[in-house]
Formats: C-alpha cells, sequence, structure tokens
C-alpha cells in the first residue's frame, strides 16, 4: 500500500493508520464519557470505576439534576435507574457493562441508547454478592418497545 503514496502527506496517513493498528489491543480510544449522578450514589461510583478499569475517559457530575437529564434524554420511568450517562450521542442509563457500551459504539445502532432499568445485583457497579439475571435493552425516542441488546444469565 506505501508504494501508492506519491506526497509525504498520504505516506502519513500510512504511517498514523499503522500506528492506531498496533494501539488498537493496548488502548480503547472512546470518545468521553459524561455520568450523571446524585453526589451520594455509591454504586454510581462503583459502575464509573468499571468503565475507568475498561478504558474509558469518564467525567462524573455528582451534582446534576439526575432526574432532569433523564427527562431530556428520553429515560422513561420504566427504563431509569440510578444514574444517566451519554457518550457520543448515545444514552447510558444504569448499570450497562463496559463491553455493551462498546459494541453499541461499534454498531452504531438507530437507538437512543441502552438502559439496564432498576439495579440488578452483580450487574457492575452492584457486586453485591448476590447475582441475578438482567438484560441491557435498547430503546428509542419514540413509542417503540426496548428491544433486549444482550442478556445475562445464570
Ligand atoms: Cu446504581
Amino acid at each position: 500500500m506505501l508504494r501508492s503514496c506519491i506526497s509525504k502527506k498520504c505516506l502519513g496517513q500510512h504511517v498514523l493508520g499503522l500506528s492506531l493498528l498496533f494501539a488498537a489491543p493496548f488502548a480503547f480510544a472512546a470518545p468521553a464519557i459524561d455520568v450523571h449522578s446524585d453526589p451520594n450514589c455509591g454504586c454510581c461510583g462503583a459502575w464509573v470505576a468499571h468503565l475507568e478499569e475498561n478504558g474509558f475517559d469518564v467525567n462524573h457530575h455528582r451534582d446534576g439534576d439526575v432526574r432532569q437529564v433523564k427527562i431530556e434524554q428520553g429515560v422513561t420511568p420504566k427504563l431509569a435507574s440510578c444514574h444517566t450517562a451519554i457518550i457520543d450521542g448515545y444514552v447510558i442509563e444504569g448499570h450497562v457493562p463496559a463491553d455493551d457500551i462498546k459494541a453499541l459504539l461499534d454498531e452504531r445502532p438507530d437507538v437512543a441508547g441502552l438502559a439496564v432499568p432498576g439495579m440488578p445485583h452483580g450487574s457492575p457497579g452492584m457486586e453485591t454478592g448476590r447475582v441475578d439475571d438482567f438484560a441491557v435493552l435498547s430503546f428509542t425516542r419514540d413509542n417503540r418497545a426496548p428491544e433486549i441488546f444482550r442478556e445475562y444469565t445464570q
């Protein structure tokens, strides 16, 4: 492929491409994620730690009005959990596993975002010792019913 390069700029792009290729297994380069939560929410902080352990660059806003964020982002009471996050135009509601956020950013489906309603035991940030089945739902801003994005069963 380098043979097709006739300008320095083009060669530079190839080198950049190669360096990204080599960097990929070691670093996950996602846009920053903005997490909104109540200041006293412990499991929200534990979920943020889970994201950071998985390579996410997290801006944790602990002083925001989370309910207002949910209304603005189309998170209905049925979908709601403790924290609401936004990454690259998608809404992430509740204890969604980092891998599912990566899959969302990779696949880019036509949805508003992902949600794990409530706070299921055993989901990331909810390590209580008890492990329940839970599902990650994808949802839209219209009246379509949420769909199952991924299921976690024992
Ligand atoms: Cu929680």
